[in-house]
């Protein structure tokens, strides 16, 4: 048999896109309650408007002007707010999980439902309070809670006050957070992940960051040469991986049983042809990527860190005790999203910062509706890079496609592209178990129950094996409907990978 026998089979979500009840609960504003919904074409937004009044809008991952701050604008669409309500759903959802026999779902908790300004002195007891009722429920189906920390979360007061992550205080923010999630649930949850894609976070959204930052959090005033927004980013990621450090120390003195992982985007890179530039230059592009992992599962910024900041023109700030508490504090596993992979063409360089996705044709592959490549193969591919690299044990926490859904009249949905693209992605991941002998803990697809995209923030790129039905503007009835997906899955779990089809 391929798949070990307690290998965890599940589903994926974040709080941001599924679980809605934004002002309820005590819960406070998160940037991204902030950000309006898109399309394909058309990026999300984000009004936002300084002392005088003055109002500009930046899209998803730019930095904030200086002296600006977000505000929610009349007349426009917040996906956020309401999601797929979860908040008010969990029952019904964990009951449908379970009925697919999920061994894990994987969950994000909201920073302002626990701590509603980031930096309050003690936790909100009712947003506690409902993710006790959430894990408890997971732990009576006999689900195992994959709980992320932070997924795409940034406390509004915290980007505010105090200009975000290229602040160091908002360590301390961010270990009181997840202090607070430790302790509470020490004999619930085994399985953690600090933070969410740390090597794809950027601008206002996902790290509260404004153009001219400094590298200690405050403003630049004109004339002072900011870092560059690269720079305030990499600065950024910097404190978020030493808070991720931290965390794994405070969270293995809370319970040594603890498995504790942080999670990158690494869907792959390939060279576009065998042109030695486009060989190498794939190898470097995809560096950008590794670099995090690098840090979080060796305990250093590699030897080829240097040269990706000197293309920056940056420099990174430590504090004394950094580089130890990086080494001394990795993590058990690995965790990744894998959707798709692109093609590095040295015609047209992608020059995202951190290794993140950007469009590239490969003639060899189908597209999503979005224009994702579809490469099964790549996700093997993947599997044995990381475990070659780190021969640590690997989750594969993200995986799934984006299509648009028919509800019929019976309340079927016959999504056989979907069952295609997971079955083909989980095809592959069985020969890297069986045939490569890569150690992988398990496979949360992305998602169990349809949620916003995050992307776009539309409705109808839908992921799940569950339909809510919901569309683009929040109008529906929210009613849940198994799709053929569903029934697909279930039988994958109940042979435990070995039946496919
Ligand atoms: C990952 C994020 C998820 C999720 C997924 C799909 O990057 O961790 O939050 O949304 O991508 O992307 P999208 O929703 O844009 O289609």
């Amino acid at each position: 048999m391929a798949f070990p026998n307690d290998f965890l089979w599940g589903g994926a979500s974040a709080a941001n896109q599924y679980e809605g009840g934004w002002n309820e609960g005590g819960r406070g504003v998160a940037v991204h309650d902030l950000m309006t919904d898109g399309t394909k074409d058309e990026p999300r937004r984000i009004y936002c408007m300084n002392n005088s009044g003055d109002e500009v809008t930046i899209q998803q991952g730019e930095c904030i002007p200086f002296g600006y701050e977000g505000h929610l604008k009349e007349g426009y669409y917040y996906p956020s707010h309401q999601a797929t309500d979860f908040y008010h759903n969990y029952k019904e959802d964990i009951a449908l999980m379970a009925e697919m026999g999920f061994k894990t779902f994987r969950l994000s908790i909201s920073w302002t439902r626990v701590f509603p300004n980031g930096d309050d002195e003690r936790p909100n007891e009712a947003g506690l309070q409902f993710y006790d009722s959430v894990i408890d429920e997971l732990i009576a189906h006999g689900i195992e809670p994959l709980v992320t920390v932070l997924h795409f979360d940034m406390p509004l007061n915290l980007a505010s006050r105090y200009g975000g992550w290229a602040n160091r205080k908002l360590i301390d923010f961010y270990l009181t957070f997840a202090t607070t999630l430790f302790e509470r649930w020490r004999d619930k949850v085994t399985y953690w992940i600090t933070v969410n894609e740390i090597n794809v976070l950027g601008g206002y959204w996902t790290l509260g960051l404004a153009s001219n930052n400094r590298k200690d959090g405050s403003f630049s005033n004109q004339g002072e040469t900011p870092m560059g927004d690269a720079g305030i980013k990499l600065q950024s990621i910097h404190h978020l991986l030493v808070a991720s450090a931290r965390a794994n120390a405070i969270a293995r003195e809370i319970n040594p049983h603890f498995k504790l992982g942080t999670m990158c985007a690494l869907s792959g890179i390939y060279p576009a042809t065998c042109h030695p530039d486009d060989v190498f230059g794939a190898y470097e592009f995809r560096r950008k990527a590794l670099m995090f992992s690098d840090v979080t599962m060796r305990g250093a910024y590699p030897n080829y860190a240097q040269s990706i900041f000197d293309a920056y023109g940056f420099e990174l700030e430590q504090e004394d005790g950094d580089e130890d508490l990086l080494r001394e504090n990795t993590s058990d596993f690995l965790a990744f999203s894998y959707y798709r992979t692109t093609a590095f063409d040295r015609n047209s360089p992608n020059t995202t910062t951190t290794g993140g996705q950007q469009a590239s044709p490969n003639p060899y592959l189908e597209k999503t509706p979005w224009g994702w490549p579809i490469d099964p193969k790549g996700l093997r591919f993947v599997l044995n890079e990381l475990y070659d690299r780190y021969q640590k044990p690997l989750f594969v926490v993200e995986n799934g496609m984006g299509n648009v859904d028919t509800l019929e009249p019976d309340g079927s949905v016959h999504d056989e592209y979907r069952i295609a693209y997971l079955r083909d992605h989980i095809a592959e991941m069985r020969d890297a178990v069986e045939i490569d002998h890569v150690d992988l803990l398990g496979y949360t697809m992305w998602s169990a129950v349809d949620i916003v995209s995050a992307g776009t923030g539309e409705m109808k790129k839908r992921y799940g094996l569950v339909y809510v039905d919901l569309d683009d503007k929040g109008n529906g009835s929210l009613k849940r409907y198994r799709k053929d997906s569903f029934y697909w899955y279930k039988r994958v779990i109940a042979t435990n990978g070995s039946c496919l089809e």
